[in-house]
C-alpha cells in the first residue's frame, strides 16, 4: 500500500470515529435512555465526541508513530472498559456507575456472583473500536516520524473545544442548571456523555473526600455545643401520643400554602385539605416554610430525615450520599419499624438509591414496583391517584409498624393534566404555568382524599399517623406578574418570602388533637416533631430543628438562601420588613438575626461537608474516636 494515500493521523481519526459511533450505538442498545425530542437525540449523539477528541488527541504530541499507535490502542481499550463496566453494572442495577459504588463492597458481592452469567460472546462488540484500531495499525503503513505541526494541533484543539462548548450549550438549553443541580445520572450521561460524566463524578467525589479528610472529631464538639444551646425540650403533652402507630408521610409535590382555603375564580382549589384544616384529628400549620435549595424535592427529604439544612451550592443527595447520617428512618428502624419510600420514578433520580442506603431506609419501591396502566401516566409519569392506590396495596404487605413515605409527582412543572383529570378551569393570567398549577393542585388534593379513603378501606387508617407536607414552591418568581394578578397585590420581596409557605398537616386518627397551629415553623422541625409524637427520644441527636409543639420553640425560620422569618420580622432581598404588614422597616430590627441565620447554615453545612456524624455514637450521644 502506498503510504501517501493515508494522511499521517489516519489512525487517530479512525479511533475517534470508531469509539464515537460505537458509544452512540451502545447508548441506544445497551441502556434504556429516554429521548423526548430530536434535540435530545442530537445531544446524545454528539455527547461522546468532545472527550474523545481531547483524550485521543494527545497522540498529536507524540513523535514516534509506534508510540502514537500504542497510545491510541490503550485509550480505546480504556474507554471500552469504562463503557463495558457500565453495561455490566446497568444489567443488574439499571444505573450508571458512580465512584462511591466502586468502594461499596456489598454491591460487588451481588455483582461478582452474577457477573459471569451476564457476559455474552456478543459483548465483544463493546471492544469493536479496539479491534478496528488494531486492524488499521496493521494495514495502514506507518507514517514517517513527525509531530503534528503547532498550527495543526491548535486547530484540532480549538475544534475540540468548540465541540465541547456546543455540547454544553445545547445541554444547558435543554436542561438548565444541569451541572449545578445534577439531578439524575441518566440525564447527565445523556447530556454530557458517558466519559465526561465519569470525569464530572470523579471531580465531585474527590472534592467532597478532600474536605472530609481534613475534619476531626473536635469539630463535632463545636457544632454539638451550638445545637445544645438552641435545643428546647419537646412538648410533654404530645410526647408519645402516637406511639407504636404506622407513620405515613406524603410529599405534596410543589404544593403551596396560598392554595389552601383559597378560591380561584370562584372555585375551591383544595376542598379536601381545607376540610382537614378544621378537622378534629388534624393539626394544621399555616405558617410553615420550605427550606430547600437546588435539590428541590430531595432537599425536603433531607430536611425531613435528618433535620439538617441542605447545601447551598449543590444537591446534597448527589454530593454527600456517602456520609454517615442518623435519619428518622434509621431511628424508627431501631424501634422495630419497617421503613420504605414509595415513588413512581426511576430510582437514580436525585441519586435516591444511593442516599436511601446511607440513610438506612430498608426499601425503595421505585417505578419498577408500579404497574402503569392505560391512561395512568401524565407529565412526569404515573398519576398520583393510581400511585396512591398501588402504594396502599404495598402497605398492606408491610410488616407493622411501618414508616412509609410517598412522594407524589403529578403537581410538577409544567403542570399538565389529561382532560378527564381537570376538575376546575385554568386561571386566566398571562402565565400558563400558574394557570395550570391550580388544576394540578386541585388534582393532588383529590388524590390525597382518595389516599385517605383507600387507607380506610384497607384497614390501615386507624393505626397510622398521616403527615402531609409541601416540598417546595411550584411557582417561581418568574411568574410574579401573574401571581400579583391572582393575589391582587404586588409581589415584593416580603410577599415572595411569604409565598415560600408550604402546607403541613399532622393527622392522628382518633386523637381529638386537631387545631390550627399558627406557630412559625419549617421543614427542619419535622423530624423532632414527629419523633416526639411517636415517643422516640431525640434528646441527644444533632438536629437543627425543634419540636413544633414545644412551648419554648423559637419562632425563627431560616431559608436556605439566608432569608429569614420571625414572628416580628421578615428579612428578604437584603431588606427588613415587618411581619404581618409587610412594611419596610429599619435594617437594625433584623440585624441581630442576620448573623444568627448565617451561623445556623454554616454549622449545618459543616456537619455535612465534613461528614461529622461519623464521629457520633447514636446510642450514647458520645463522640467516637476514629483514627
Ligand atoms: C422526581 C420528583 C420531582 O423524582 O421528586 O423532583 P423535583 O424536580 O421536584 O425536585
Ligand atoms: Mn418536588
Amino acid at each position: 500500500m502506498n503510504s501517501k494515500k493515508w494522511p499521517t493521523h489516519s489512525i487517530l481519526a479512525i479511533a475517534v470515529l470508531a469509539t464515537w459511533l460505537k458509544t452512540y450505538i451502545v447508548y441506544k442498545t445497551g441502556f434504556s435512555i429516554t429521548i423526548d425530542n430530536f434535540m435530545q437525540e442530537f445531544i446524545l449523539f454528539l455527547s461522546p465526541l468532545s472527550l474523545l477528541l481531547f483524550l485521543y488527541g494527545a497522540a498529536l504530541f507524540m513523535k514516534k508513530p509506534a508510540n502514537r499507535n500504542r497510545y491510541l490502542v490503550a485509550m480505546t481499550l480504556v474507554t471500552s472498559i469504562i463503557l463495558y463496566a457500565n453495561i455490566a453494572f446497568y444489567r443488574f442495577f439499571s444505573d450508571f456507575i458512580t465512584l462511591p459504588v466502586l468502594f461499596q463492597t456489598d454491591n460487588f458481592g451481588d455483582l461478582g456472583s452474577s457477573a459471569a452469567a451476564s457476559i455474552f460472546l456478543t459483548d465483544i462488540f463493546y471492544f469493536s473500536d479496539v479491534i478496528l484500531v488494531l486492524i488499521a495499525i496493521k494495514f495502514i503503513p506507518v507514517a514517517k516520524e513527525e509531530v503534528a505541526s503547532v498550527s495543526g494541533r491548535r486547530a484540532y484543539f480549538i475544534l475540540s473545544g468548540a465541540v465541547l462548548f456546543l455540547n454544553l450549550g445545547l445541554a444547558e438549553a435543554e436542561r438548565p442548571q444541569l451541572l449545578t443541580r445534577s439531578f439524575d445520572r441518566e440525564m447527565l450521561v445523556k447530556n454530557i456523555g458517558m466519559y465526561n460524566y465519569h470525569l464530572y463524578d470523579v471531580y465531585i467525589q474527590s472534592k467532597s473526600q478532600a474536605q472530609r479528610a481534613l475534619a476531626d472529631s473536635s469539630e463535632l464538639v463545636e457544632v454539638n455545643n451550638y445545637v445544645r444551646t438552641h435545643h428546647v425540650d419537646p412538648s410533654p403533652d404530645m410526647t408519645g401520643i402516637a406511639e407504636g402507630k404506622n407513620l405515613i408521610i406524603v410529599t405534596l409535590e410543589s404544593m403551596q400554602t396560598f392554595t389552601i382555603n383559597a378560591e380561584m375564580n370562584g372555585e375551591t382549589v383544595t376542598p379536601f385539605l381545607n376540610g382537614l384544616t378544621e378537622d378534629e384529628d388534624t393539626i394544621y400549620f399555616p405558617n410553615f416554610y420550605h427550606q430547600t435549595g437546588l435539590g428541590k424535592t430531595s432537599d425536603s427529604e433531607f430536611l425531613l430525615e435528618n433535620s439538617l439544612y441542605p447545601l447551598g451550592g449543590s444537591a446534597v443527595f448527589f454530593t454527600h450520599a456517602g456520609n454517615t447520617y442518623n435519619s428518622m428512618a434509621e431511628k424508627l428502624g431501631n424501634q422495630g419499624y419497617s421503613t420504605n419510600v414509595q415513588h413512581a420514578n426511576t430510582k437514580s433520580f436525585w441519586n435516591r438509591d444511593m442516599m436511601y442506603d446511607s440513610m438506612n431506609i430498608d426499601e425503595f419501591l421505585d417505578i419498577q414496583s408500579y404497574e402503569i396502566g392505560e391512561g395512568q401516566a401524565v407529565n412526569w409519569g404515573m398519576k398520583d391517584i393510581p400511585f396512591f392506590e398501588q402504594s396502599v396495596a404495598h402497605m398492606k404487605e408491610m410488616p407493622q409498624p411501618f414508616y412509609s413515605r410517598l412522594i407524589t409527582l403529578t403537581n410538577h412543572y409544567p403542570f399538565t393534566l389529561d382532560e378527564e383529570d381537570k376538575m376546575i378551569d385554568e386561571f386566566d393570567s398571562n402565565s400558563g404555568t400558574l394557570n395550570r398549577f391550580f388544576q394540578t393542585t386541585r388534582y393532588l388534593d383529590e388524590a390525597v382524599k382518595e389516599l385517605f379513603d383507600e387507607l380506610k378501606a384497607q384497614g390501615l387508617y386507624e393505626n397510622s399517623v398521616i403527615m402531609l407536607y409541601g416540598d417546595h414552591y411550584g411557582i417561581s418568581e418568574n411568574h410574579n406578574a401573574a401571581m400579583a394578578q391572582y393575589l391582587g397585590k404586588e409581589i415584593t420581596p416580603y410577599e415572595s418570602a411569604q409565598l415560600q409557605r408550604v402546607p403541613f398537616f399532622i393527622h392522628i386518627p382518633g386523637s381529638g388533637e386537631g387545631h390550627v397551629n399558627e406557630k412559625i415553623g419549617a421543614q427542619i422541625d419535622m423530624r423532632p416533631t414527629l419523633l416526639n409524637l411517636l415517643g422516640v427520644d431525640t434528646e441527644s441527636d444533632v438536629q437543627f430543628g425543634n419540636d413544633l409543639f414545644a412551648p419554648e420553640k423559637e419562632e425563627f425560620v431560616v431559608f436556605r438562601d439566608g432569608r429569614f422569618v420571625t414572628k416580628e420580622y421578615v428579612y428578604a432581598g437584603n431588606s427588613c420588613y415587618e411581619n404581618g404588614t409587610g412594611d419596610l422597616i429599619d435594617q437594625s430590627f433584623c440585624e441581630p438575626y442576620i448573623d444568627e441565620a448565617v451561623a445556623k447554615l454554616e454549622y449545618s453545612d459543616k456537619m455535612i461537608i465534613k461528614d461529622l456524624l461519623r464521629f457520633y455514637d447514636e446510642e450514647t450521644g458520645e463522640l467516637i474516636d476514629i483514627e
